[in-house]
Protein backbone atom coordinates (compact mmCIF):
# COMPACT_ATOMS: atom_id res chain seq x y z
CA UNK A 1 0.00 0.00 0.00
CA UNK A 2 1.37 3.47 -0.97
CA UNK A 3 -0.46 6.58 0.47
CA UNK A 4 1.14 9.86 0.13
CA UNK A 5 0.18 13.70 -0.05
CA UNK A 6 1.01 15.84 -3.60
CA UNK A 7 1.71 18.93 -2.89
CA UNK A 8 1.92 21.38 -5.90
CA UNK A 9 3.94 24.49 -5.89
CA UNK A 10 2.28 27.78 -7.24
CA UNK A 11 2.70 27.54 -11.28
CA UNK A 12 3.33 23.39 -11.24
CA UNK A 13 0.63 21.43 -13.59
CA UNK A 14 2.76 18.07 -13.34
CA UNK A 15 3.32 15.52 -10.76
CA UNK A 16 4.88 12.13 -10.48
CA UNK A 17 3.66 9.54 -8.11
CA UNK A 18 5.82 6.16 -7.46
CA UNK A 19 4.34 3.17 -6.58
CA UNK A 20 7.08 0.48 -5.60
CA UNK A 21 5.89 -3.25 -7.02
CA UNK A 22 6.76 -6.16 -6.10
CA UNK A 23 8.29 -8.88 -8.91
CA UNK A 24 7.34 -12.05 -6.65
CA UNK A 25 7.21 -15.63 -8.30
CA UNK A 26 3.89 -16.34 -7.88
CA UNK A 27 1.90 -17.33 -11.25
CA UNK A 28 -1.24 -16.22 -10.10
CA UNK A 29 -2.37 -13.73 -12.94
CA UNK A 30 -3.07 -10.10 -13.76
CA UNK A 31 -3.30 -8.20 -10.61
CA UNK A 32 -4.99 -4.61 -10.25
CA UNK A 33 -5.36 -1.92 -7.94
CA UNK A 34 -6.49 1.62 -7.95
CA UNK A 35 -4.82 4.78 -7.51
CA UNK A 36 -7.49 7.24 -6.10
CA UNK A 37 -6.90 11.17 -5.27
CA UNK A 38 -8.57 12.45 -2.47
CA UNK A 39 -9.16 15.23 0.11
CA UNK A 40 -7.38 18.30 -1.96
CA UNK A 41 -6.78 21.28 -0.49
CA UNK A 42 -7.01 24.89 -2.39
CA UNK A 43 -7.81 22.79 -5.52
CA UNK A 44 -10.84 21.20 -6.89
CA UNK A 45 -10.35 17.82 -8.18
CA UNK A 46 -10.90 16.68 -12.27
CA UNK A 47 -12.42 13.69 -13.49
CA UNK A 48 -11.13 10.75 -13.09
CA UNK A 49 -10.03 11.27 -9.37
CA UNK A 50 -9.95 7.02 -9.39
CA UNK A 51 -7.91 5.42 -11.59
CA UNK A 52 -7.32 1.23 -12.13
CA UNK A 53 -3.89 -0.33 -13.24
CA UNK A 54 -3.22 -3.36 -13.95
CA UNK A 55 -0.02 -5.42 -13.27
CA UNK A 56 0.75 -8.12 -15.67
CA UNK A 57 1.70 -11.50 -14.12
CA UNK A 58 4.88 -12.48 -15.82
CA UNK A 59 4.86 -15.71 -14.69
CA UNK A 60 3.81 -18.87 -16.40
CA UNK A 61 4.99 -21.17 -13.49
CA UNK A 62 5.26 -20.85 -9.91
CA UNK A 63 9.41 -20.35 -8.86
CA UNK A 64 11.02 -20.36 -5.78
CA UNK A 65 10.17 -18.04 -3.04
CA UNK A 66 12.58 -14.67 -4.31
CA UNK A 67 12.88 -13.70 -0.27
CA UNK A 68 15.70 -16.10 -0.11
CA UNK A 69 17.36 -14.26 -2.63
CA UNK A 70 19.89 -11.61 -1.05
CA UNK A 71 19.07 -8.69 -4.12
CA UNK A 72 15.69 -9.23 -3.19
CA UNK A 73 15.41 -9.30 0.48
CA UNK A 74 17.78 -6.56 0.54
CA UNK A 75 15.72 -4.18 -1.83
CA UNK A 76 12.38 -5.31 0.05
CA UNK A 77 13.99 -3.63 3.36
CA UNK A 78 14.19 -0.37 1.09
CA UNK A 79 10.66 -0.51 0.27
CA UNK A 80 9.63 -1.10 3.59
CA UNK A 81 11.73 0.88 5.58
CA UNK A 82 13.02 3.55 3.51
CA UNK A 83 10.28 3.93 1.34
CA UNK A 84 12.39 4.24 -1.99
CA UNK A 85 14.48 2.52 -4.11
CA UNK A 86 17.78 1.67 -3.15
CA UNK A 87 20.95 3.67 -4.49
CA UNK A 88 23.45 1.71 -6.00
CA UNK A 89 26.27 1.74 -3.19
CA UNK A 90 23.76 0.61 -0.59
CA UNK A 91 22.23 -1.85 -2.29
CA UNK A 92 25.74 -3.51 -3.26
CA UNK A 93 27.07 -3.44 -0.10
CA UNK A 94 23.79 -4.70 1.54
CA UNK A 95 23.13 -7.57 -0.76
CA UNK A 96 27.04 -8.70 -0.14
CA UNK A 97 26.91 -8.30 3.34
CA UNK A 98 24.26 -11.42 3.05
CA UNK A 99 25.35 -13.10 -0.37
CA UNK A 100 29.16 -12.61 0.00
CA UNK A 101 29.38 -14.35 3.58
CA UNK A 102 31.28 -17.00 4.53
CA UNK A 103 31.04 -20.04 5.13
CA UNK A 104 27.74 -20.41 3.73
CA UNK A 105 25.07 -21.24 4.19
CA UNK A 106 25.73 -21.37 8.25
CA UNK A 107 26.40 -18.03 8.10
CA UNK A 108 23.03 -16.52 5.79
CA UNK A 109 20.88 -16.54 8.97
CA UNK A 110 22.54 -14.26 11.20
CA UNK A 111 23.68 -12.07 8.18
CA UNK A 112 19.94 -11.87 7.51
CA UNK A 113 19.11 -11.02 10.71
CA UNK A 114 22.09 -8.16 11.00
CA UNK A 115 20.99 -6.60 8.13
CA UNK A 116 17.25 -6.57 8.60
CA UNK A 117 18.42 -4.63 12.35
CA UNK A 118 20.78 -2.26 10.11
CA UNK A 119 17.82 -0.95 8.51
CA UNK A 120 15.92 -0.21 11.95
CA UNK A 121 19.03 1.46 13.68
CA UNK A 122 20.11 3.50 10.05
CA UNK A 123 19.92 7.16 10.74
CA UNK A 124 17.52 7.65 7.78
CA UNK A 125 14.77 4.97 9.43
CA UNK A 126 15.69 6.37 12.96
CA UNK A 127 14.58 10.25 11.56
CA UNK A 128 11.60 9.00 9.85
CA UNK A 129 9.37 6.03 10.21
CA UNK A 130 10.94 5.77 13.93
CA UNK A 131 10.41 9.54 14.39
CA UNK A 132 6.75 9.49 13.44
CA UNK A 133 6.13 6.98 16.00
CA UNK A 134 8.01 8.90 18.78
CA UNK A 135 5.99 11.82 17.74
CA UNK A 136 2.56 10.51 17.71
CA UNK A 137 3.82 8.65 21.13
CA UNK A 138 4.40 12.33 22.72
CA UNK A 139 1.02 13.56 21.50
CA UNK A 140 -1.29 10.53 21.78
CA UNK A 141 0.57 8.46 24.35
CA UNK A 142 -0.01 4.80 24.18
CA UNK A 143 -3.21 2.37 24.54
CA UNK A 144 -3.52 -0.57 25.23
CA UNK A 145 -2.96 -3.42 22.35
CA UNK A 146 -3.08 -7.30 22.05
CA UNK A 147 -0.55 -9.19 20.68
CA UNK A 148 -0.58 -13.08 19.97
CA UNK A 149 3.11 -13.74 20.54
CA UNK A 150 4.29 -15.88 23.26
CA UNK A 151 0.63 -16.56 24.40
CA UNK A 152 -2.09 -13.54 24.14
CA UNK A 153 -1.14 -10.51 25.95
CA UNK A 154 -1.98 -6.84 26.25
CA UNK A 155 0.67 -4.18 25.86
CA UNK A 156 1.10 -0.58 25.17
CA UNK A 157 1.14 0.76 21.79
CA UNK A 158 1.65 3.96 20.70
CA UNK A 159 -1.47 5.27 18.80
CA UNK A 160 -0.58 5.46 15.07
CA UNK A 161 -2.07 3.51 12.26
CA UNK A 162 -0.64 2.55 9.26
CA UNK A 163 -2.46 4.86 7.05
CA UNK A 164 -0.89 7.51 9.38
CA UNK A 165 2.24 5.89 9.56
CA UNK A 166 3.09 5.84 5.77
CA UNK A 167 2.31 9.23 4.50
CA UNK A 168 3.69 10.82 7.43
CA UNK A 169 7.13 8.51 7.32
CA UNK A 170 7.28 9.36 3.89
CA UNK A 171 6.42 13.35 3.97
CA UNK A 172 9.68 13.81 6.50
CA UNK A 173 11.89 10.90 4.26
CA UNK A 174 11.16 13.06 0.71
CA UNK A 175 14.00 13.11 -1.25
CA UNK A 176 16.29 11.77 1.40
CA UNK A 177 19.48 9.57 0.51
CA UNK A 178 21.19 9.50 4.23
CA UNK A 179 25.31 10.18 2.85
CA UNK A 180 24.25 12.04 -0.40
CA UNK A 181 23.79 15.60 -1.34
CA UNK A 182 22.80 17.93 1.55
CA UNK A 183 20.61 14.95 2.94
CA UNK A 184 21.23 16.64 6.51
CA UNK A 185 19.67 20.41 5.73
CA UNK A 186 16.67 18.45 3.81
CA UNK A 187 16.20 16.30 6.46
CA UNK A 188 15.87 19.28 9.19
CA UNK A 189 13.51 21.16 6.24
CA UNK A 190 11.70 17.95 6.62
CA UNK A 191 11.08 17.53 10.00
CA UNK A 192 10.42 21.10 10.31
CA UNK A 193 7.79 21.41 7.43
CA UNK A 194 6.02 17.88 9.25
CA UNK A 195 6.12 19.13 12.56
CA UNK A 196 4.76 22.86 12.26
CA UNK A 197 2.04 20.75 10.17
CA UNK A 198 1.34 17.73 12.67
CA UNK A 199 0.47 20.38 15.34
CA UNK A 200 -1.98 22.60 13.00
CA UNK A 201 -3.89 18.98 12.48
CA UNK A 202 -6.92 18.98 14.10
CA UNK A 203 -6.66 16.39 16.14
CA UNK A 204 -3.87 18.28 17.71
CA UNK A 205 -5.39 21.36 18.51
CA UNK A 206 -7.99 22.15 21.59
CA UNK A 207 -11.56 21.21 20.52
CA UNK A 208 -12.60 25.48 21.05
CA UNK A 209 -9.87 25.86 18.06
CA UNK A 210 -11.61 22.68 15.94
CA UNK A 211 -14.95 24.41 14.80
CA1 LIG B 1 7.00 -12.02 -11.07
CA1 LIG C 1 3.36 -13.05 -10.25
Amino acid sequence: MSIGTVHFAAGEIFKTVGIPLTDDAYAEGNETFTISLSNALGVTLGSPGTATITIADNESTTGANPIDQANFFVHQHYIDFLSREPDPGGFAFWTNEIAGCAPQPQCTDIKRVNVSAAFFLSIEFQDTGYLVERIYKAAYGDVNGTSTLGGTHQLKVPVVRLNEFLPDTQEIGQGIIVGQGSWQQQLDNNKAAFTAEFVQRSRSLPRSQTR
